[in-house]
């Protein structure tokens, strides 16, 4: 281990003299890391050594060890605050710390982008930084109150909100982005969390070798017999459709017994009375129920009910009338003129109808989980607060099969890199241009052209899955599949079976379509797996794209629902929605929109990221495959980052900004320059001696000096673009009581 870590106040020379064994702590340093072989070396030498954190300028990456390591623990946190970035060895804690001490002194919000593919960490490392705030802020009585519902909605989101996946066994499987709300104290005074569209498929189908979402399986595992014994459920598993077709429930790393203790504790935490909690289960245990009601068909070929138990328990935990429960899913209803006409459904239809059901109570109770949970956290002072938000998404994922739902997240995932690209690669070359300082521009790949084929208005890929979903008539996932053809056929990034070459269509089924996505290709499945009705129900079939993105849930079923005695349930299904004769926007369209709201969010906010490496595809501790890890560095554009920082200066500021902070380092400007803000910092960098090519200063004195000609954009504003190594020692000048005391209200 860096002698760092066990001391990293004291033993600062220690390490540089073990630099050779444990490698460079920020790329940005060494003049001999422009090359991918020795940034690799480099990340392995330390991962070998288990320090998985390396520093690019201010931007974290972190290598997944796959084992528990103890430098998460009070110690270390006491190490970290309150110190400046560079001082000590990479670490969470000091990006958690720097982006918190930022805050507080240039009092604006700030966010921290957790990006990598599935099972890279982001999860945990959010959580690192979640508990972090947590420990190191300072808190009072009633703010411990929600210190701890912060901590412990995390359990309670990972319970209804995780899975385990063939990438990872606590996948995320929806999208959390959290706002920390700090008062200017510095107290964590309240939280806010939005949730990015649930991948419900799971809820009703599994792949082979995956599990349904851990909640199922702490119910049934860890409830207590009580509580089992009135959800009416039995205490295995193997019994329920829902959660047999994985066939996999035990998996080594997940404890279902101890979860669930951590979770009904967490709720109560958060405030859920007994009447919520019953509530809760009684719907969860409404699911597993449903999905064993089965069909069989008549003589007439109508649907007909073969598990009458499992339907009245499951009128029961919902609080509605088994009769109108029994009508909703075996008949379709319309409105003729002005009567209304029943029309039977078919074995199909009635499957339809029960998964359609069963994805709706689940999708919907986790929407209403978040609120709930964003009700008590809650801040009611409406004095003016500054935030901190974390972000953390399902990771690219590509399986054996990928369907709509990796198609979302991997489209997710592209809006992120395009969104870091945004702020980093290409937003901080162009300032350079408009601030006028010389700079050989490095080239990227830039990934707009995907999440453009993906999302432009009446051209993209959704654009065309929406169109197929709304025309009346025969649409089918192979008519939309056909459309995409027609009109993606000559775009770089999207190939087809039709499309394709000779030795590419060998690869590509009929009815596929193949993405080349920043992180790699990815082969979509858009029509449905529907086997033929005579399969036994465990082999229940997966929709394709269209079903999927219209998400169609019958009028009947939504009024049934909506006239539930469970107050979580009728929450759910308002009346709003069955009067309303307005379509709902799709699933992707949705989405997208979402994910266009979040971007606005982010972008009015400072950013910091932390770049999450998955260390090997096996899960193994301690391993560090070299072709995997070469190639996250690759499409995660880590080299370009890299060259982009070392050329150019990581830290600029306002002048005034600049001066309010640095003055104290001036007889001229301490303690108070009255002359122009740009000025002051020009006389501050000549008494320090600065060398020319450590600092630029922008556009700005010119345009100040010939007002009026000048323009005044925001960016003309900038100054000092200093280097990262210039800053370090700028910042290592500056008397501590400044450091600690200076605000910027
Ligand atoms: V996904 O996109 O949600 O499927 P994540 O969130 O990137 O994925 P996660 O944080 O869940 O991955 O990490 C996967 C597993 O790697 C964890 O369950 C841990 O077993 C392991 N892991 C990740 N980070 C660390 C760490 N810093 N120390 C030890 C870790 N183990
Ligand atoms: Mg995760």
């Amino acid at each position: 281990m860096e002698a760092l870590c066990k001391n990293p106040k004291l033993d600062l020379e220690g390490a540089l003299i073990a630099r050779d064994r444990v490698g460079i702590q920020d790329f940005v340093l060494l003049d001999a890391f422009t090359s991918e072989n020795a940034f690799l070396e480099n990340l392995k030498k330390r991962f070998s050594e288990d320090l998985i954190y390396t520093y690019i300028g201010t931007l974290l990456v972190s290598v997944n060890p796959y084992k528990n390591l103890d430098i998460y623990n009070q110690k270390q946190m006491d190490f970290y605050m309150g110190v400046n970035f560079f001082e000590l060895p990479p670490h969470i804690y000091a990006l958690a710390d720097n982006a918190y001490h930022t805050m507080l002194t240039e009092y604006n919000n700030h966010f921290i982008l957790i990006s990598g593919e599935s099972g890279a960490g982001k999860t945990e490392a959010s959580k690192k930084i979640l508990q972090y705030y947590a420990v190191s802020c300072p808190s009072s009585a009633i703010l411990d109150t929600v210190r701890d519902r912060m901590l412990m909605s995390n359990p309670v989101l990972e319970a209804f909100g995780n899975a385990k996946t063939l990438k990872n066994d606590n996948s995320s499987r929806f999208g959390k982005y959290m706002d920390i709300q700090f008062d200017h104290e510095g107290e964590a005074v309240g939280g806010h969390i939005l949730s990015y569209l649930l991948e419900k498929s799971r809820v009703v189908h599994q792949n082979h070798g995956e599990r349904n979402f851990h909640v199922f399986y702490q119910l049934i595992e860890g409830g207590e017999e009580d509580l089992v014994r009135q959800l009416g459920l039995e205490k295995s598993w193997q019994h329920y459709k829902y959660l047999a077709q994985g066939e996999c429930s035990q998996v080594g790393s997940i404890n279902d017994k101890n979860d669930w203790k951590t979770m009904r504790n967490a709720l109560s935490v958060i405030d859920f009375d007994k009447s919520d909690i019953e509530h809760l289960f009684g719907i969860i245990a409404s699911v597993l129920h449903l999905g064993n009601v089965h069909f069989e068909a008549d003589s007439q070929g109508h649907a007909s009910l073969l598990g009458h138990a499992e339907l009245r328990w499951v009128s029961k935990l919902l609080s509605v009338n088994v009769q109108v429960l029994h009508e909703a899913l075996t008949f379709r209803k319309f409105e003729a003129k002005s009567d209304e006409v029943l029309s039977p459904f078919t074995v199909d239809n009635a499957i339809y109808a029960r998964d359609a059901l069963a994805k709706a109570i689940y999708g919907r109770t986790f929407n209403w989980l978040v609120n709930r949970i964003n009700q008590s956290l809650e801040n009611q002072d409406s004095s003016r607060k500054t935030v901190i938000g974390l972000l953390d998404i399902y990771g690219f994922e590509v399986f054996h099969v990928n369907s709509f739902e990796q198609f979302c997240i991997n489209y997710c995932n592209e809006k992120l890199q395009q969104l870091f690209i945004q702020l980093t690669l290409k937003a901080e070359q162009e300032e350079y241009e408009a601030e006028g300082i010389g700079w050989e521009p490095v080239q990227f790949f830039n990934n707009k052209i995907i999440c453009d084929l993906v999302e432009e208005r009446h051209r993209g890929i959704i654009a065309v899955l929406d169109e197929e979903c709304l025309r009346p008539g025969d649409a089918t996932d192979l008519t939309f599949l056909e459309k995409l053809e027609e009109k993606m056929g000559h775009h770089p990034h999207f190939v087809t079976h039709m499309l394709a070459d000779k030795s590419t269509r060998r690869t590509l089924e009929r009815g596929d379509f193949r993405l080349l996505h920043y992180a790699g290709e990815v082969t979509y499945c858009v029509v449905g797996k529907r086997p033929p009705l005579t399969l036994t129900p465990l082999h229940l079939p997966a929709s394709g794209f269209i079903d999927k993105n219209n998400d169609l849930l019958y009028r009947n079923i939504k009024e049934v629902m909506h006239n539930s005695k469970n107050f979580i349930v009728r929450e759910c299904f308002p009346s709003t929605e069955t009067e309303s004769r307005r379509r709902p926007e799709t699933v992707a369209t949705q989405f997208k929109n979402s994910l266009q709201k979040l971007t606005e969010i982010l972008m009015a906010k400072e950013p910091w990221y932390v770049r999450c490496l998955k260390s090997n595809e096996n899960k193994r501790p301690g391993h560090f495959d070299d072709t995997l890890v070469r190639h996250q560095v690759k499409y995660l554009g880590l080299m370009e980052h890299l060259r982009v920082r070392r050329a150019g200066f990581a830290y600029r500021r306002r002048y005034e900004v600049f001066l309010k902070r640095y003055k104290p380092l001036c007889p001229a400007t301490w303690p108070h320059w009255r002359g122009v803000p740009a000025e002051g910092v020009a006389k501050l960098v000549e008494h320090l001696g600065y060398k020319p090519d450590e600092y630029k200063m922008g556009r700005f004195i010119k345009g100040y000096m010939t007002r009026g000609e000048a323009k005044t954009t925001d960016n003309s504003e900038y100054l000092a673009f200093v280097r990262q190594n210039y800053l370090n020692r700028l910042k290592q000048n500056l008397p501590k009581t400044v450091l600690d005391k200076t605000t910027w209200q």
